[in-house]
């Protein structure tokens, strides 16, 4: 395909200076940086907090850390702590959700609230350990992990069973429709094709032993390992591994999101990176993230979330990366500028995989999100 009469109007300028000068003018010479466009910005009321998770739930937003739960409902712009009748002295691991409750697991079990978040339970009975890592809701089952094994929940949180990998420390839990995959300590990938009756070590490919987070999109996986190693990514249900590269750092991952197109990784120590192919190639996205240890990560209605070791909660609106003429919506406009750049095109902002080229994949991307505004 080939699009004659439009004028490339890209510069070698790095993406988000060049984004900026075509929308405003010459202040942004001075901040050329290899980053994407956008900033993040703190959200209020998780100044200097520990955030370890996060989750999104009919425009609610939770954050979780050492102390405590919070929630947010003006899209994460301030947080206020909610912890009526839940734990808010150890730290808050994860939290799931079904179409009646939401769930968070911390270091005192698991808590439940009908409220979205405004009071909580205590829904422990039958875990063998209050110390929790993670949870997971998927079809009519909940399941949790923690440092003895894996526990699951089929009535809401109201009674636990063991669900295997009995003494094993688990860490973190993902499914791929009824295929559940969790990351250990020390003892790399399991899955489970039963429901947590058997489960079978996936190890192939992979230099980490240790995960703090995995995920799936659609149906492939990405799992956080280990320092000195990344995010490994498997296309085949876990039988085989691939450490990815493409401008992801070395490093510990301990979380991801994706809204189905979009893939971010959060690094212990170099913040955050996203990926619109999958996982090939990435892109750092730190601008105002004043700590670039990263706990978690969420996407829910369009924006971005992270929590921070040591500075809270910060956000970053998703539309950022992909709309190009800077008006918060993604059509006609951005269409044309894509177009306009047809070919190869280094640091432009329509080379949203970043391959020095404005092709038809880049154009997918626009499609994908054609019509959203934010
Ligand atoms: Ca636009
Ligand atoms: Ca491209």
């Amino acid at each position: 395909m080939r699009y004659i009469g439009f004028a490339r109007t890209c510069s070698s300028l790095p993406r988000c200076a060049a984004r900026a000068l075509s929308a405003a003018a010459v202040i942004a010479v001075a901040m050329t940086t290899t980053q994407a466009c956008g900033q993040w910005q703190a959200s209020a009321g998780t100044s200097g907090l520990n955030m370890q998770s996060l989750l999104g739930r009919n425009g609610v937003n939770f954050a979780g850390g050492a102390s405590g739960a919070y929630r947010s409902t003006n899209d994460a712009a301030s947080f206020t702590a909610s912890n009526s009748g839940n734990d808010a002295v150890g730290p808050t691991r994860g939290f799931a959700q079904d179409r009646n409750y939401v769930y968070t697991c911390t270091s005192q079990g698991v808590f439940r609230s009908a409220d979205n978040g405004l009071t909580w339970i205590s829904r422990s009975n039958g875990l063998s350990s209050l110390l929790t890592s993670g949870i997971m809701q998927v079809q009519s089952h909940l399941f949790v992990v923690g440092p003895v094994g894996v526990f699951r929940s089929d009535n809401q949180g109201d009674t636990w069973t063991a669900a295997g990998l009995a003494g094993t420390d688990v860490r973190c839990i993902t499914a791929i429709g009824s295929t559940l995959f969790v990351g250990t300590s020390n003892l790399g990938i399991y899955r489970s094709t039963d429901w947590g009756a058997s489960w079978t070590a996936t190890s192939g490919g992979l230099s980490s032993t240790s995960f703090r987070a995995i995920e799936a999109k659609g149906t492939t996986l990405f799992a956080g390992g280990q320092i000195g190693t990344g995010v490994f990514r498997s296309t085949d249900l876990g039988a085989s591994w691939t450490l990815l590269g493409g401008g992801l750092p070395v490093g510990s991952y301990r979380g991801f999101a994706t809204d189905g197109r979009i893939i971010v990784a959060g690094s212990f120590t170099a913040g955050v990176f996203y990926s619109v192919d999958n996982g090939n190639r990435w892109t750092a996205i730190n601008t105002g993230l004043t700590d670039l240890s990263i706990f978690d990560l969420e996407i829910h209605q369009g924006t971005l979330t992270a929590a921070t070791n040591t500075q809270g909660v910060f956000r970053f609106k998703l539309l950022n990366l992909i709309d190009l003429d800077g008006d918060r919506c993604v059509g006609a406009s951005d269409l044309t500028v894509l177009l306009g750049s047809w070919g190869p095109c280094v640091n432009c902002p329509a080379d949203y995989d970043g391959d020095g080229v404005i092709g038809a994949s880049d154009l997918a991307v626009l499609l994908s999100y054609w019509g959203q505004c934010g």
